[in-house]
Order: structure tokens, then C-alpha cells, then sequence
């Protein structure tokens, strides 16, 4: 297929959804492997996730040595990290870097949303329409929308009455939001709320916090990277990509210790107080079974307890910031980059506990709960996001014979791998639903998607295939496998957005796959090695969906 921009619907190869970390480096796969392609990104650059959530303090939780592509050695040469934990703008300024060294923002249409994927059965091709009234058929249709990127806005009553400003993290102003001397009110307390609220507290007039479910934040400790630190990573960088590809969290660090088992109380509390000031990710690091364990994780989430208990002055304060209903790590592990817990100990700051009284609406001067009114001039709402399926999900996509992904995922999302869904040919998703993506380092789940997605259709090319599906067993069998391993862990304790409990009505599954990036890398291998195991290959239509497998 060849690009036809002659007459009203234009023709590519592939059309990619995203211009973030996995639609910049798919588009580049694929125009390496002689491919014509289309991107189409929403927002008027570069950048996904890095794009939208500007909010002040943002900044990623993986260490910047590891949270950036691995695959060219002149912009890994090229750039120097400044700090240990990458901040936004620094993330935008390095993919909009990676995006001109690679010269790929000339097969990007910016500020165009894709409404709708149709695949055509007759012609073999999807039909891609945007918001703007294009219309481009494709061979392969490639989601890189991202697993965070649809903002969840909780629907309180009489939002529209407040007179005030109100923002969501996730699409935060390019010129910023003036919050000095303001009565502010941050709504969330996951790792956004606690990246977010030392920030306000620095500049607000009075910031109150509407926490309904408190968290176990460890401190990152952020620090900037000295030079002669940067040389060193830089002259193991092979070793330490390596180390991440083939590690539990695409993180290169080991687990200091298999359990607590066995282990006395002193031991125990020398290796998390070790893991404390190592901070960030290395902390969960500590006991390898901390998610699978009771006794381990109660082990370990005391030791948070207490910590969090140290650091607030008021003990009525603290032990509402104290969780006490989740265990450590069932709901995604924040990091505390500046003073989390003692901002609560500021005079102008006030934890309001909404489990405790709700909020009952807005009002025209801030917020009602069941208990007091709340005056504001600015609400931010940290409440997170329609998770792992929402942007997806936000286009109308059907497939082969009438399957339309909304409705055959209404009990849950259903992939094979996370790269692929029956009933859908030449549909891949980057990162997608049971795959390990927000349980890991982004960039090396996104590197090893888009690898294996590449591969794939040169194999095809290769072999004269035009078209590739899973089989249904397969995906039902993946999915299987998924919920089991997530079952064995201690996830089920916690009502998260990995299991979409944080958007009313959306169907309770798992949606991560649990098992670890090296388990799940060397399955996809083991799938490729088997002749792409439980995936058919077809020269035309017919014979797809028809496996008796
Ligand atoms: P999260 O982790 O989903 O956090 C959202 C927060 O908003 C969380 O504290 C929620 O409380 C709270 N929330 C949501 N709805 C309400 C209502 N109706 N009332 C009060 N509070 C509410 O999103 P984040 O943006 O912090 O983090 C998402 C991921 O982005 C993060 O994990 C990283 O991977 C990057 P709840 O806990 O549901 O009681």
C-alpha cells in the first residue's frame, strides 16, 4: 500500500495512534522496516503523558538513567539527565529531542484525535476517521495511546455552580495556573495528590487536601546527578539496560532479600530502613514477596505506618494519613519528592477526611462535605484516570464481522499478550491490557512492545503475510493466566484503578499483567520461537478466526 493523498481517503501502511515514548519509536520501527505511515496525536506536539500532566512537581517515578529509550546510542550519548528522578519538562524536552534527532514529526497530524477504526472485510484495510474529518486506510492499525491518558473527573453533584477555577492534573494549563495566596483545594491523594501538594502548600494563601483513601508514600530522594555519576551509568549502560529488560519491574535492581522469614525483628528493620533511604522503587525492592506474603507485607506496611506517624506532628492528623485498609503496594506505590507528610504540619494546611464525611457537592464558594463547607477559589482535581482501557476505548473500534471492542470487552478487556485481540487482524496495542505495562518501567515494556510488534510484521512481510490475529483460546487463555497470577497476590486487597475500581460502573478485572517483565518478555519469545504461537497468519481473509485452536 502506498500513500494516496490524490483522492479524499488517503492510504498508508500503518497508522499509530500517539505520539508519545511508544508512537515516536513505533513510527521510527516501522519506517526503518520501508513502511508509509500516519500518526495521529491529539495534542499540538510531541510527548503523551509528558505533554499533558504539567501539573507543578510532576515527575516520573522510575530514575531518569532508565526512564528513556535504549534503542539508539546517539541520543542515548547525547543526552545527560540533571536529577536522579526525570521532571516533566525535562521528559517533554527529551522526546521532542528524540522526535527531531529522528526526524518524525513530518508523518505526525498534531491536534488530531482518532474517533474511529473500522476494519473493512471486503477491501482487508481499517478505515482510521479524526475529529477533524480525515479519513486514511491503513494494513495495520497500531494503538499507542497510552495506559494513563484518559483524566477521570468524578461527577460531584453541582460542579458547574462553583464560581471559582477548577483543573484536572492531566490537562493542566501550557501557562501554568496562578495559586499564590489562593484557597486551594486538591482533591486525591494518589501518587499525583502527593507529587502535587508540597508544590501548593509552597505557594497557596490555604490549601486543604480532600483525602479519601490515605497512602503509603516513600521518599524518592531526588538529587541531581553528578557528572561522575552520569559517566559511570553511562559506561555500564548496556549491562544495566540488560539488567532492566530481564528484571521484575524493568528496573536493573535486585531484591535484597527473599522474605522475612527466618529473619529477627532487628534484621528486618535494618533492611527496610536501608530500603527507606535508598527511596523510590528500591524500597519495594526489599523483601521479594512483599506482594505475596500477609505476614510480609503487614511486616512492611507497619514499618510505613510508623514512618508516616514520625513525620506528622498532629497524632489525630497522622493517624488519618495512616492507611490501614490496603496493603502496601495493592494500590500503585507513591513517591514523596518534597515533605509529603509534613506539609500537614503547616498552619495553613488541612487534611480533609472524605471517607469519613463525603463530599456531598460544590457550591458557588467551594465544597460541601457531609460534615463542613470548604471555602475555594481554586479546586485541582488529582482523581487519576480512566485507566489501562479508557483511551482506547475512547474510539469506536470494530473489527472483522461486526466485533466491536466496546461491547466485546464490557466484562473486561480481553488481549493476547496485551499486543493483540481476536476478532481484530492487524490491530496491535502498545502496552496494552495484560500486559506489564503500569506494573514496570514504561520505556522498556514500550521498547520491547514495539520490537516485538516490528518483527512481527517484517516476518510477515517476509513471508507474504498481509494479515495476523490472535486465536480466541489463546487470549482466553491469557487472560486465565493473568488473573491467576493476580489472584496469587495481594492485589485483590485494594479497590484500584488497576482493577478499575475507581471509575463507577467499569468492570472489576485485573487489567496488568502481574508476572514480572522478564517473565513476560521471555514469553513473548518463547510465543515468536514457537512459530508465533496462538497468533494465525493469513495470505487473505478467509481463513482468519477460523482456528479451531
Ligand atoms: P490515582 O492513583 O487514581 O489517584 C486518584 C485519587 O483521587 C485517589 O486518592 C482517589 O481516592 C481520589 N478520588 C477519586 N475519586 C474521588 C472522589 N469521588 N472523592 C474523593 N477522592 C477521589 O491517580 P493519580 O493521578 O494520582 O495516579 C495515577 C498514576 O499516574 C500513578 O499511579 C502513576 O502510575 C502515574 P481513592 O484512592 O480512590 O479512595
Amino acid at each position: 500500500m502506498t500513500r494516496d493523498d490524490t483522492g479524499g481517503t488517503a492510504a498508508v501502511d500503518a497508522v499509530v495512534v500517539g505520539a508519545g515514548f511508544s508512537g515516536l519509536y513505533m513510527s521510527h520501527r516501522l519506517r526503518e522496516l520501508g513502511l508509509s505511515v500516519q500518526v495521529f496525536e491529539k495534542a499540538p506536539d510531541v510527548g503523551g503523558t509528558w505533554y499533558w500532566n504539567r501539573y507543578p512537581g510532576a515527575r516520573c517515578d522510575s530514575e531518569s538513567h532508565i526512564y528513556c529509550y535504549s534503542f539508539s546510542e546517539e541520543i542515548r550519548d547525547e543526552w545527560v539527565w540533571s536529577e536522579r528522578y526525570p521532571e516533566q519538562p525535562e521528559i517533554l524536552e527529551y522526546l521532542r529531542f528524540a522526535a527531531d534527532h529522528l526526524d518524525l514529526r513530518e508523518q505526525i497530524s498534531f491536534e488530531t484525535a482518532v474517533e474511529s477504526a473500522t476494519f473493512d472485510g471486503d477491501a482487508g484495510t481499517w478505515t482510521v476517521e479524526t475529529d477533524d474529518g480525515e479519513s486514511v486506510t491503513s494494513q495495520f492499525f497500531i494503538s499507542a495511546v497510552g495506559c494513563l491518558s484518559e483524566p477521570y473527573i468524578p461527577d460531584f453533584d453541582n460542579r458547574s455552580a462553583f464560581e471559582g477555577e477548577i483543573y484536572h492534573t492531566a490537562r493542566w494549563p501550557q501557562d501554568g495556573v496562578d495559586l499564590d495566596g489562593k484557597r486551594v483545594g486538591i482533591i486525591g491523594t494518589g501518587s499525583t495528590g502527593i507529587q502535587l501538594t508540597p508544590e501548593v502548600a509552597d505557594r497557596a494563601g490555604h490549601l486543604t487536601v480532600f483525602q479519601r483513601t490515605p497512602n503509603y508514600a516513600v521518599p524518592a530522594r531526588n538529587r541531581p546527578l553528578e557528572d561522575d555519576e552520569w559517566a559511570e551509568i553511562k559506561a555500564n549502560y548496556d549491562e544495566i539496560w540488560e539488567d532492566a529488560r530481564f528484571s521484575w519491574l524493568g528496573m536493573p535492581f535486585e531484591m535484597t532479600h527473599a522474605t522475612t522469614a527466618g529473619m529477627s525483628d532487628e534484621e528486618i528493620r535494618d533492611a527496610l530502613e536501608d530500603g527507606w533511604q535508598a527511596g523510590g522503587f528500591r524500597f519495594l525492592h526489599t523483601f521479594e514477596d512483599t506482594l505475596f506474603n500477609d505476614d510480609t507485607n503487614e511486616i512492611v506496611s507497619e514499618f510505613l505506618r510508623e514512618k508516616i506517624r514520625e513525620q506528622v506532628e498532629d497524632p489525630e492528623t497522622a493517624e488519618k494519613l495512616v492507611p490501614t485498609a490496603h496493603p502496601y503496594g495493592s494500590k500503585r506505590p507513591p513517591m514523596d519528592y518534597g515533605g509529603y507528610y509534613e506539609t500537614f504540619n503547616r498552619e495553613h494546611v488541612t487534611l480533609a477526611d472524605v471517607a469519613e464525611n463525603p463530599i456531598t457537592e460544590f457550591t458557588p464558594e467551594g465544597i460541601q462535605t457531609t460534615a463542613d463547607h470548604y471555602d475555594l477559589g481554586t479546586v485541582i482535581f488529582a482523581t487519576g484516570f480512566d485507566a489501562m482501557t479508557g483511551a482506547l476505548l475512547a474510539m469506536d473500534i470494530e473489527g472483522r464481522d461486526g466485533h466491536v471492542l466496546e461491547e466485546e470487552w464490557e466484562g473486561g478487556p480481553r488481549t493476547y499478550l496485551g499486543l493483540g485481540v481476536d476478532g481484530f487482524p492487524n490491530l496491535f496495542t502498545i502496552t496494552g491490557p495484560q500486559s506489564p505495562s503500569v506494573l514496570s518501567n514504561m520505556p522498556v515494556s514500550i521498547e520491547q512492545h514495539v520490537d516485538w510488534i516490528a518483527d512481527c510484521i517484517e516476518y510477515m512481510q517476509s513471508e507474504g503475510y498481509e494479515y495476523i490475529e490472535p486465536q480466541s483460546a489463546a487470549a482466553e487463555r491469557w487472560v486465565s493466566q493473568t488473573n491467576m497470577l493476580a489472584n496469587e497476590m495481594l492485589f485483590s486487597e485494594a479497590e484500584s484503578w488497576y482493577r478499575g475500581a475507581n471509575v463507577p460502573d467499569k468492570p472489576r478485572v485485573f487489567t496488568p499483567f502481574p508476572g514480572g517483565v522478564e517473565t513476560y518478555r521471555r514469553e513473548c519469545e518463547r510465543v515468536v520461537e514457537n512459530g508465533y504461537e496462538g497468533f494465525d497468519f493469513a495470505e487473505s481473509l478467509g481463513p482468519l478466526g477460523t482456528s479451531a485452536d
